[in-house]
């Protein structure tokens, strides 16, 4: 029997709904602006967590009972047989995956490519006939014991050239599937220890691995957007890619910031101290903002919990973001979220994906009204108006003699002015009331 027998195909029914299994504000065909909904939002299942996560924690192990648990072909087609199955109930448009969590573990780099490929096949047949596409794909270069000291910035080159090799093939498959986006997720690149840790090797052996992967990827007919996720700690105690900042200066150091851009996740965000929202306004600043991974981070317990989000203040903070800096264009909101240990039934993780859409979609629509309605960018703007000034432009491109000397001669001297923090917090709860 399918694993969401009895399960119906989500529909919108509007906020006043009773039924726990409707959408209250995902209507994917409503029109906000220029676009639906749906083409906003870009909503994608992660394969990793709705399908492969057994439910473990680090004091036990499995609580789920999925019927396609098991290391062989026949339990990876099942697979994603189930998960082509919640795909439709949910009307999701995009799914995204690991290797790892489609294909059965191999013995060797070419069985673990043989399995690949022939689930690529298998997928690619089923998403013929299914409106799913896929967001990204990318490779999990950090469960296995070899990647213990990181892929590309491992001291031993055998685990170099094995994560080099494991790399084209996801990039491989990733085109076959029609990927619209490329993910790289540094798990282990990073470090525990410094007494036995190269660091500036290591950033060499990371830069080089990027520039690789641009380059197979482009003379390899793969056109979709390659994007690095920034995350500052955990598994490793420090991690390479941060946040956005480090990642930039990253690009920047190795001539990729006009090839690379950054898939940015609430939780990751939270773990480096910033907000969500800061992490996207500085990633859109520097035109480097490519998609999000959506999910909600527990405040108090210091490591990624990968919760499906509930709060409507930080989607729509994040949407008035994503739309200010002009929206997705290849990217889309990933729900790297998953269930809570104890939510066992197929029912569970549909609710939870009904719930994740349902806040980002209401988000979307505050967000939208809070742009639309210019108050917020307005107060930003007449904040910064003295520099629309002849003179006060002039500055940037002066010296520190002429300055002091124009101080001097015009006795400037400054009025401080308030920054209205209350009064701009004061108006963001009015839409999320
Ligand atoms: C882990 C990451 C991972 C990436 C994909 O914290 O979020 O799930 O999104 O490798
Ligand atoms: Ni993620
Ligand atoms: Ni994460």
């Amino acid at each position: 029997m399918p694993y969401f027998a009895g399960i119906d195909p989500v529909a919108y029914e509007g906020p006043e709904s009773p039924n726990s299994l409707a959408f209250r504000h995902y209507n994917p065909s409503e029109k906000l602006g220029g676009k639906t909904m749906e083409e906003h939002l870009r909503f994608a299942v992660a394969w990793w967590h709705s399908f492969a996560w057994e439910g473990g924690d680090p004091f036990g192990g499995r609580t789920f009972e999925r019927p396609w648990f098991g290391g062989d072909m026949a339990h990876a087609k099942a697979k994603a047989d189930a998960a082509f199955d919640l795909f439709a109930i949910l009307g999701q448009p995009y799914f995204c995956f690991h290797d790892v969590d489609i294909r059965p573990e191999g013995a060797s780099f070419a069985e673990n490519t043989a399995n690949l490929e022939e689930m690529v096949d298998y997928i690619g047949t089923k998403m013929e006939s299914a409106r799913t596409k896929l967001l990204w794909g990318t490779a999990n270069l950090f469960s296995h014991r070899r990647y213990m000291s990181g892929a590309a910035t491992n001291p031993d080159p055998d685990v170099f050239a094995f994560s080099a090799a494991t790399l084209k093939t996801c990039i491989d498959a990733t085109a076959k599937l029609g990927g619209e986006n490329y993910v790289l997720w540094g798990g282990r690149e990073g470090y525990e220890t410094l007494l036995n840790t190269d660091l500036a090797r290591e950033r060499e052996q990371a830069g080089r691995m990027l520039c690789m992967v641009v380059e197979y990827a482009r003379k390899n007919g793969f056109n979709g957007q390659i994007m690095i996720e920034p995350k500052p700690q955990e598994p490793t105690k420090h991690q390479y890619d941060y946040d956005v900042a480090t990642v930039y200066g990253f690009l920047k150091d190795f001539g990729l910031e006009g090839e690379v851009k950054v898939n940015i996740e609430q939780g990751h965000a939270i773990l480096a101290g910033h907000s969500f929202e800061h992490e996207l306004a500085l990633a859109a600043s520097l035109g480097i903002l490519g998609s999000v991974d959506m999910n909600r981070n527990d405040y108090q317990s210091g490591w990624d919990t990968d919760q499906f989000p509930v709060s409507l203040r930080e989607t729509t903070l994040a949407y008035y973001e994503i739309l200010k800096a002009g929206g997705f264009t290849s990217g889309g909101t990933n729900f790297d979220a998953k269930l809570r240990r104890q939510s066992l039934d197929p029912e569970d993780l549909v609710a939870a994906h009904i719930g994740g859409m349902d806040i980002c979609a209401l988000g979307l629509k505050r967000a939208h009204a809070m742009l639309s309605d210019g108050t917020l960018q307005a107060a930003v703007e007449a904040r910064y108006s003295g520099w629309n000034a002849p003179e006060a432009k002039a500055m940037l491109t002066s010296d520190l003699a002429s300055i002091a000397a124009r101080v001097e001669k015009e006795a400037i001297n400054p009025a401080p002015r308030s920054g209205q923090q209350e009064k701009l917090e004061n108006l963001v709860s009015r839409y999320v009331a």
